[in-house]
């Protein structure tokens, strides 16, 4: 056989593969695709969620009214990462969104608004601008706002990973709403403040589950930490919401609030977790992968996994940045790794510029 026979041949091997759904693994081309970067501002976010609540309303949508902040990489998949799905919620005045319970594991990061409750196993919590509310994996909980404005929050789940895995199970609960059956606010009364670990220090694999963490004792903790020298050189003041899970919230994601003091401008490292933040209050920005993201209040980024990333503040006034991570994952996989960046003092050179106005699309 000569060459040019043989090159035939081999080609009908390859389409008879393919015919069969099989690929040798020398011409391997599927890849997984790569998150990128990525960037919402919250006053787009804002105002698309609450033009929707205008049209729509709670009856109308079924269950629920967030809209989800997809990855450009993931178009065909409800994920900010390939783990972490992220949206923004509204509930007007009045409304309840009814009970259910699923597989996957949330959280929820007040925004904006008072006067929502909400209803985890049977106990309401009401909640305030910057708690943080947990319903690990399929624990019933139902959101009411009993208040006279709307009230706005981040909600993390873990569905992309959860999904990936085929695990999704979801159930609505029998009776629409759920009982009241425990004191309101029994679990959030017990102190949250010894559950705010610095992420600088070992995590405590002994920490109870909590499902609130106030903000009242998150933003003192951080003032206080800021006093120490238990500050992180990639994050600054920085501490992790405690729990269970290898010292993690929730069994798939872990939860930070980071504190950026004027003018901080932290190391650039890089880490096999990828996040999700929330600009809690402040402006600045973090330059992932040399390009720079510009955040101010309200806004979501994305950093990828193995991305590399450094925060600054370009305020006279701290900056909070709250985030959720996929870390309980790779921690359980033995996945995790993470590298500092050694050139260049520590720092990336800026290339290019995130515009979310040209990016979207
Ligand atoms: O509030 O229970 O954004 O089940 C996505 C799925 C919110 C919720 C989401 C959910 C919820």
């Amino acid at each position: 056989m000569d060459d040019k026979d043989a090159a035939v041949e081999l080609e009908a091997v390859y389409t008879e593969m393919l015919q069969n759904n099989l690929e040798g693994l020398w011409r391997m081309t599927r890849e997984v695709p790569e998150v990128k970067p990525y960037l919402w501002r919250w006053d787009v976010m804002s105002r698309l969620v609450n033009q929707a609540g205008s049209f729509l309303p709670m009856e109308e949508l079924g269950e629920r009214r967030a809209v989800f902040l997809f990855n450009p990489a993931l178009k065909h998949l409800a994920g900010a990462t390939q783990t972490l799905y992220a949206a923004i919620q509204m509930i007007q005045p009045g409304e309840v969104a009814r009970a259910h319970r699923h597989t996957p594991s949330a959280l929820r990061f007040i925004i904006e608004g008072e006067g929502a409750m909400m209803n985890v196993e049977s106990e309401v919590v009401p909640v305030h601008v910057g708690d943080l509310v947990l319903t690990p994996n399929w624990l019933w909980h139902e959101h009411r706002n009993e208040g006279t404005e709307k009230v706005t929050w981040l909600d993390g789940l873990d569905t992309p990973f959860v999904f990936g895995l085929s695990a999704a199970v979801y159930e609505m609960h029998p009776d629409v709403y759920l009982p009241e059956t425990k004191p309101r606010d029994i679990t959030s009364a017990g102190n949250s403040q010894s559950l705010l670990r610095p992420v600088a220090l070992e995590p405590d694999t002994a920490a109870p589950q909590h499902l609130v963490y106030r903000w009242t004792d998150v933003e003192p903790a951080l003032d206080r930490l800021a006093a120490t020298d238990t500050t992180s050189p990639y994050d600054g003041v920085a501490i992790e919401y405690a729990g269970p899970n290898n010292g993690h919230a929730l069994r798939t994601m872990g939860c930070w609030m980071q504190m950026l003091r004027p003018a901080e401008h932290t190391a650039a490292h890089r880490h096999t977790h990828s996040s999700v933040y929330h600009v809690h209050r402040g402006s600045g920005h973090t330059v992932i992968d040399g390009q720079r993201f510009d955040w101010k209040q309200g806004d979501c980024f994305v950093i990828p996994s193995w991305a590399w990333h450094e925060h600054v503040n370009d305020a006279d006034t701290p900056a909070y940045l709250f985030s959720m991570n996929d870390m309980p994952i790779m921690e359980a996989f033995d996945l995790q790794r993470e590298e500092a960046l050694n050139e260049s003092g520590g720092h990336q050179e800026i290339t290019s510029t995130f515009d979310p106005a040209k990016a979207a699309g």
